[in-house]
């Protein structure tokens, strides 16, 4: 059975397990969801949660991007040094990984209740979206530096993958207005030259 990454192209979560699999060279097939707003299970796999991505193996499914991340490496022929999340062990970097994907879940958060308002506008005046403008400041005063002291330069790293998926989606769904995240903005210029980010790009499947 051919692996098959359930999910939909204009999904940061999902972005992250398909670069990843690029990156690592790992053969799969991509099968989009058609409806987030689907409360049947079986449009996502199995996954009870109703959340994307899926990745669908012989054996059964795997939620969650990471989790698949992870299982995508156990089955790449060559895998090169991975710099996963729980190998941080610098207190601003372990920061800097808990507020991406913190931030990736506040952003989902945030477009499925406008999703559900009759006007489909994003709450700008909410908690949510000051913790997400909050986190944004952290990281364009943080990310750069963490970068600079990685304990494997040059490894494939978790913490790049998401900021990457999670600062170029904002811009992507207009979320809010990016320009003010200069640092953010350089690293995902230069991130997005990688063939694997190319080769994902943000779009609607419908
Ligand atoms: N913990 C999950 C979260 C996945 C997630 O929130 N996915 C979003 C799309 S990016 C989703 O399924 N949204 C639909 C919903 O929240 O109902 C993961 O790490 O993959």
């Amino acid at each position: 059975m051919t692996l098959t990454i359930i999910g939909r192209s204009s999904s940061h979560f999902t972005r992250t397990a398909r670069l990843f699999a690029h990156e690592l060279s790992v053969e799969h097939a991509f099968r989009p969801v058609a409806d987030l707003t689907s409360r049947d299970v079986s449009h996502y796999a199995g996954n009870p949660s109703l959340k994307i991505p899926i990745l669908e193996t012989a054996e059964g499914p795997w939620f969650g991007a990471l989790n698949i991340c992870r299982e995508l490496a156990r089955r790449a022929a060559h895998v090169p040094v991975i710099g996963w999340p729980e190998l941080l062990t610098d207190r601003i970097a372990v920061n800097a990984q808990e507020l991406v994907l913190q931030g990736m879940s506040t952003e989902v958060s945030l477009i499925m209740q406008a999703a559900a308002q009759p006007n489909g506008v994003i709450a700008r005046e909410s908690k949510a979206m000051e913790s997400l403008l909050n986190s944004l400041q952290w990281l364009d005063a943080h990310l750069p530096e963490v970068r600079a002291r990685q304990a494997a330069p040059g490894a494939l790293s978790i913490l790049d993958i998401t900021a990457y998926c999670f600062f170029t989606h904002l811009e992507f769904r207009e979320v809010t207005d990016v320009r003010p995240y200069r640092a953010l903005r350089a690293f995902c210029d230069a991130y997005g030259a990688r063939p694997a980010a190319q080769a994902t790009s943000y779009r609607f499947d419908f």
